[in-house]
């Protein structure tokens, strides 16, 4: 008689709750780290990375990590670069998250939203009881906070925002989950929104009000939580291509389609035919134009790594002076404020000059359409997209906090 593995059976027992075998969803992709990432300015390199799809899974300490396929790996060796093969590691320490009996909620959205803030944090959780419970604290806010369905995803899910405060105050838009398999993001936006709510109202209300987007890539994320754990992208279809989905953070329209993108629907870098192709981002932005007098700050909360990014992202360097140094003054405020809380050390400063050139993203959008001064990427504690569930409690402190620090600074330079 064939016995099954103990691994084979909790992956058919937990298979509804989204059991994945990380091994099997990394078929034959190799995740290499690059002993310094400015060998990806290389040409050659970048070729090889880019006709192989490469995934730029994260740059911390001078050093980038890709997940390619085995090809590619080849393809780079023969040019006699050095790297270090860290796939087993990645393998292992996603896996061992899906081992985990307590990565996720399993109680249901219904009883899973209404545990109290504790417990509700312990573990990550589905979409369905990401949203009930912000319709539960939106519920009880007493007229604080109200929900608006800004759009539809490709799978046609909606998308709500939160607004909360007075709506005619300065207003901070903050976004989370644009990027699905960044399992922290949605986690915390629905901590902040429980946070500015508590006690009848947060003091930031005194002076800002709030729309907040706790899932921007609804379909994104229940893919990633459900079928594959790396998933990056939305879920469209695309014309004249077998594969899969949009970068939503390539699919903005400044530089749309420049550098650090891909043209290729099978990358994860897609940028899409041409801007605001995706529903998603598209609702973002409409959004965007109905409160475009009111926008202070844009936050758009990704991770991992722990940075807090400000543009320009198109291209290396900084911003006019004018501007970065009010930017720069207000992430330093954002990294005191995450330093305090939990010891966390977050890097500041301009997306492309720390994490390579990446055109089509939020940043620079509302930093150049919107003339948003204050408008920021982070990124989100961890050394790999989804860290053990005994992060999400130390995350949401330390990027609360570091986000009241950063409002703080806003307030006290504009004089609000
Ligand atoms: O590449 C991205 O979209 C962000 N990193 S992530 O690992 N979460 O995908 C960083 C975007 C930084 N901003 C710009 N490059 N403009
Ligand atoms: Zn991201």
């Amino acid at each position: 008689m064939k016995l099954f593995t103990v691994g084979a059976v909790s992956a058919l027992l937990s298979l509804s709750n989204g059991y994945q075998d990380v091994r099997k969803n990394f078929g034959d992709h190799r995740v290499v780290e690059f002993p310094s990432r400015h060998l990806m300015e290389s040409e050659v390199i970048k070729s090889i990375v880019d006709a192989h799809d490469g995934d730029n899974l994260v740059q911390k300490e001078g050093k980038v990590s890709i997940k390619l396929p085995e090809n590619g790996v080849k393809a780079l060796l023969a040019e006699g670069l050095e790297l270090e093969d860290t796939t087993e590691q990645w393998i292992s320490q996603l896996q061992a998250n899906f081992d985990n009996p307590n990565l996720f909620c399993k109680d249901g959205a219904k009883a899973c939203a209404g545990r109290n803030t504790e417990d509700f944090y312990l573990q990550y959780q589905d979409l369905d009881a990401v949203l009930a419970r912000v319709d539960r604290l939106v519920e009880e806010s007493g007229g604080l906070a109200t929900t608006k369905i800004m759009g539809q995803s490709f799978e046609n899910r909606d998308i709500p925002v939160i607004e909360i405060g007075d709506q005619t105050k300065p207003l901070a838009y903050g976004l989370c989950t644009i990027h699905a398999r960044e399992w922290l993001s949605p986690m915390y936006c629905t901590y902040m929104i429980e946070k500015l709510l508590e006690n009848g109202g947060h003091r930031l209300l005194d002076d800002f009000s709030f729309a907040i987007v706790p899932v921007g890539n609804p379909d994104g994320y229940e893919h990633s939580r459900k079928v594959f754990n790396l998933w990056r992208k939305t879920r469209n279809t695309n014309e004249g291509s077998e594969c899969i989905g949009t970068d939503p953070n390539r699919n903005y329209g400044n530089n749309h389609c420049g550098a650090g993108t891909s043209n290729d629907p099978c990358s994860n870098i897609f940028c899409g035919p041409f801007p605001f192709s995706t529903p998603e981002v598209n609702a973002l932005n409409e959004y965007a134009k109905t409160v475009e007098d009111r926008l202070i700050t844009w936050i758009d909360y990704h991770s991992f790594g722990s940075f807090w990014l400000s543009p320009l992202g198109f291209t290396t360097g900084e911003p006019p002076a004018v501007d970065y140094r009010r930017m720069l003054k207000c992430m330093r405020a954002a990294e005191f404020g995450a330093e305090s809380e939990t010891g966390e050390d977050f890097t500041v400063g301009p997306a492309a000059d720390l994490l390579g050139v990446a055109a089509g993203a939020s940043d620079d959008f509302f930093y150049f359409e919107y003339d948003v001064i204050y408008s920021y990427t982070v990124e989100m504690r961890g050394s790999s997209f989804q860290p053990p569930p005994e992060n999400i409690d130390p995350s949401n402190r330390e990027i609360f906090a570091a986000t009241v620090e950063q409002l703080d600074c806003i307030r006290h330079i504009e004089n609000l």
